[in-house]
C-alpha cells in the first residue's frame, strides 16, 4: 500500500492553498522569528562548542518549520515530550533562550543543576517541556502515560511526543503507539522524518513505505505532511490535537523534512550524506518557504528579516553572557531535588566527598571535548 503524497499548504507563489491558519500578523511574525531564533541559537552553540566553552550541541537547521508548526498547535496547558532536536518548540512557547543556555553550560541556574547533558532541557513554565530522554524512544510511553493520566483525571490536556525516524525502531514506539490506540489516549505522535538517524538512512531504518503507514497496524490515523511547510505541519497537528482533546484518540504524523547539518557537533555528515541530496533540500529551505507566504500577505521584506535577525542575535548573545556569568553548581547540590529525604548512606558518602573536595579543591576543568 502506497502512502499518499505529503500534505502541503504554502504553494510556490506563497499563497496558502485555501487554508486559513487563523493567526494574526503578530502571531505569524512570532512563528517566523522563532525559526530565526533557532538558527541564531544553533550558530552560536556551534561556535561555543568549537571554542571549548560548551561540550556539545545539536543542530536544528532544516527542521525549524516542523518544530514551530507543531508547537503552534498546542495550548500552554498541553504537555510536550520533545526530542533533543526541538529547540523551536521551547522557544515558540516562550522559554527564555538564557534558560536553555543555562543547560548548555550546566551552570547553577540550569533546571537540572548541571546534572544533564547539554540540550537535555526540562521546563515546567511557561509550558510543560518534559525532561529529554537520551535513550531513543523511551519518551513515547512516558507521553502516553501522561496522556492516559489526563484522561483518567478528566483533564482536557493533550501530550505531543516528538521523535525521529530512528525512534520508530524502538520498543517505546511499539508499546506507546499500541497502548495509546487501545485506550484512546489524548496523544499526538510526531515523527520527524529528517532522512537519517545519525548516519543510518531511512532505507535502512524501515522496509515500510515511510512511517505514517505504520499507524494503520495500530489502529489510528496516520498523516504524511511536508515538514518544511510550517502551515501544513500546523494544520495536521491542530487536527490531531483537536481529535485527541475530544476523546478521538491518538494520531501519527510523519513530517518529511531534512537535517541540514550534522547529527550533533561531534558528527561530520559529509562522510555519509550525498552532496546532491543536500543541494536538493537547500532549495526547500523552511524559513524561505514561510517568507514567501508572509511576503504574499504583505508582511515580509528583506528589511524585516534583517531587523529580526539582528534582534535574535542580540537575544542569544545576551543569553550566553547571562549563562557564562552564572557560576557552576556547588558540589553540595549533587543530591538536591533527587530525594525527598536523603538516604543515610548517601548522606554519609556526601559528607565524605564534600570534605575531600574542601581539602583537595576542584578537579581541573576539561578541554571541552565530549565523548559522544
Ligand atoms: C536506545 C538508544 N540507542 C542508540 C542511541 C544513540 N543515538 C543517539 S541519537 C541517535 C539517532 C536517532 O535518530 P532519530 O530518532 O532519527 O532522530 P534524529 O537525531 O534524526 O532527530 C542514536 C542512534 C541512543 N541514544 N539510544
Amino acid at each position: 500500500m502506497k502512502t499518499e503524497s505529503p500534505l502541503s499548504v504554502i504553494q510556490a507563489n506563497g499563497k496558502a492553498n485555501g487554508y486559513d491558519p487563523g493567526l494574526s500578523k503578530e502571531e505569524l511574525l512570532h512563528c517566523y522569528r522563532t525559526m530565526l531564533l533557532v538558527r541564531a541559537f544553533d550558530d552560536t552553540a556551534l561556535k561555543l562548542q568549537r571554542s571549548g566553552r560548551i561540550g556539545f550541541s545539536i543542530p536544528n537547521k532544516g527542521i525549524e518549520a516542523t518544530q514551530v508548526g507543531a508547537a503552534s498547535a498546542l495550548k500552554k496547558t498541553d504537555w510536550l515530550f520533545p526530542s533533543y532536536r526541538d529547540f523551536g518548540m521551547a522557544l515558540y512557547h516562550g522559554v527564555r533562550a538564557a534558560d536553555m543556555m543555562n543547560n548548555m553550560f550546566g551552570n547553577a541556574a540550569d533546571s537540572a543543576r548541571g546534572r544533564q547533558m547539554p540540550v537535555h532541557f526540562s521546563f515546567t513554565d511557561p509550558i510543560h517541556f518534559f525532561s529529554i530522554s537520551s535513550p531513543i524512544g523511551t519518551h513515547l510511553p512516558q507521553a502516553v502515560g501522561a496522556a492516559h493520566a489526563f484522561k483518567l483525571r478528566g483533564e482536557s490536556h493533550v501530550a505531543l511526543v516528538s521523535f525521529g525516524d530512528g525512534g520508530t525502531s524502538s520498543l517505546g514506539f511499539h508499546s506507546g503507539m499500541n497502548f495509546a490506540a487501545v485506550w484512546k489516549s489524548p496523544v499526538v505522535f510526531l515523527c520527524q522524518n529528517n532522512g537519517y538517524a545519525i548516519s543510518c538512512p531511512i532505507e535502512e531504518q524501515t522496509a515500510s513505505d515511510g512511517f505514517a503507514i505504520k499507524a494503520q497496524a495500530y489502529g489510528m490515523p496516520g498523516v504524511v505532511v511536508d515538514g518544511n511547510d510550517l502551515l501544513a505541519v500546523r494544520k495536521a497537528t491542530m487536527e490531531a490535537v483537536e481529535r485527541a482533546r475530544k476523546g478521538g484518540g491518538p494520531t501519527l504524523i510523519e513530517a518529511k523534512t531534512f537535517r541540514m547539518g550534522g547529527h550533533s557537533t561531534s558528527d561530520d555528515p559529509s562522510r555519509y550524506v550525498p552532496k546532491e541530496l543536500v543541494a536538493e533540500w537547500e532549495k526547500k529551505d523552511p524559513v524561505q518557504r514561510f517568507e514567501k507566504f508572509l511576503q504574499a500577505k504583505g508582511i515580509w521584506t528583506e528589511k524585516v528579516r534583517a531587523e529580526l535577525e539582528a534582534s535574535c542575535k542580540e537575544e542569544i548573545t545576551a543569553a550566553v553572557r547571562e549563562a557564562e556569568a552564572t557560576g557552576q553548581p556547588p558540589l553540595e547540590t549533587i543530591f538536591s531535588d533527587v530525594y525527598a529525604e536523603l538516604p543515610p548512606h548517601l548522606r554519609r558518602q556526601g559528607t565524605e566527598a564534600f570534605e575531600l573536595a574542601r581539602r583537595k579543591g576542584d578537579a581541573a576543568a576539561g578541554d571541552g571535548a565530549f565523548p559522544l
